[in-house]
């Protein structure tokens, strides 16, 4: 019979807000294949697998909660949306908004997100903003824009966002048949780990006033992952310049700051900081080792796990799910520097095959 995965909204509506569901926008998102990294299993000792959200519509987990929040919006008859953005929830929102017929405005850090997040952005045709600022500015403004004009907030201080992000653990739960001992992700703003463990809760029936039935019989550990120079949340107070190559979470003041904490506590787990270098080595690892081509940030939560099992943390045999939140090709130059971070070069031959065959040294 004919099937085909639907999105979030649907697949998972006794678990959603009926606000929701009066008027669904759906591009598809969710039912992102969990993959085994057999690498990384090698390099920890435990048995590692990747939630693969740059398979999303727009290629990061955005999706998920941009489903259900401009699903939302569009209920109450909403005409206009904002966001400030490090790059991937503009993507979102601008693809969503179009599809509900909605104006999107975005905020952006000037100069500070990859060109492939600002191609989408412009392509979905929304009304694009380069702030004198960095997110956490973009963030301020876009709040008092939404309180002082008819514009809908969808960033994920937007509860509706954190309901449709928690799918990513009902994801994990169906396919892994409970949930792992340890979840890792990278923290920016932390929406995404407040979701997670919301969405592991409910599944493990630890919500009140659900009258589902419980699909977990136990939640992870949430590991958390900050680009050193960003690491508000590890450092206990806010970072007022926040730096990293990995510009999805150059965040400095998370929204989500209180949630996460709660998150980390409750689960017994933990939110430490990683190096840009071992962002890199890690996103290096994904993409020549694994086969998953991430954007920087997404290897924060590879980075922490390797970091870790190199600390003897990581305990012999665990099971991992590391969300790899964002597609490599939203900012492919990193991918185009070797380790020592000098340039890739490709080498140029004349159409023979000899001298291509020599060239890939298979004589
Ligand atoms: C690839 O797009 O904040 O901790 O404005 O794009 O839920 O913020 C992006 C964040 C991780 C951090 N990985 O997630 C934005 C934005 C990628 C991201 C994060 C982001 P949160």
């Amino acid at each position: 019979m004919a099937h085909q995965w639907r999105g979030v909204i649907a697949e998972y509506a006794e678990r959603l807000p009926e606000h929701v569901q009066r008027r669904v926008i759906t591009l598809g998102e969710g039912g992102t294949p969990l993959v085994p990294a057999p690498a990384l299993s090698a390099l920890t000792g435990a048995d590692v697998f990747l939630k693969v959200e740059g398979m999303n519509p727009t290629a990061s987990f955005k999706d998920r909660g941009m489903t259900t929040a401009i699903s939302s919006a569009a209920g109450r008859g909403a005409k206009v949306v904002v966001c400030a953005s490090t790059g991937n929830t503009s993507a979102s929102a601008a693809a969503y908004a179009t599809a509900a017929g909605m104006i999107c405005a975005v905020l952006v850090p000037d100069g500070k997100i990859a060109m492939g997040k600002l191609s989408q952005a412009i392509a979905h045709g929304a009304r694009l903003l380069q702030v004198d600022g960095n997110f956490d500015d973009c963030l301020v403004a876009a709040r008092k824009l939404a309180e002082a004009y008819p514009v809908e907030l969808v960033n994920s201080v937007n509860p509706d966002r954190i309901e449709g992000q928690k799918t990513g653990a009902f994801e994990v739960v169906d396919a892994l048949g409970d949930a792992p001992d340890i979840h890792a992700l990278p923290v920016g703003n932390a929406g995404n780990i407040t979701a997670y463990w919301k969405g592991y809760r409910e599944y493990a029936g630890l919500d009140a006033g659900s009258s589902l039935p419980p699909v977990a019989t136990r939640t992870p550990a949430m590991w958390g992952f900050q680009a050193a120079g960003s690491a508000p949340i590890v450092l206990g107070h806010p970072v007022t310049e926040p730096e990293t190559i990995a510009t999805a979470i150059r965040i400095g003041n998370p929204a989500s700051w209180q949630q996460a904490i709660d998150a980390r506590d409750t689960s017994g787990g933990l939110i430490e900081a990683v190096t840009d270098e071992q962002i890199l080595v890690a996103h290096r690892i994904l993409s020549s080792q694994v086969g998953v081509f991430v954007e920087p940030a997404s290897a924060a939560g590879v980075a922490g796990i390797l970091a870790l099992a190199a600390q003897g943390r990581v305990p012999a045999g665990a099971r991992i799910v590391v969300t790899v939140t964002g597609h490599g090709l939203k900012d492919p130059q990193w991918a185009l520097r070797t380790a020592d971070g000098s340039e890739v070069t490709t080498m140029r031959v004349s159409a023979d095959v000899v001298a291509i065959a020599d060239a890939l040294e298979l004589g």
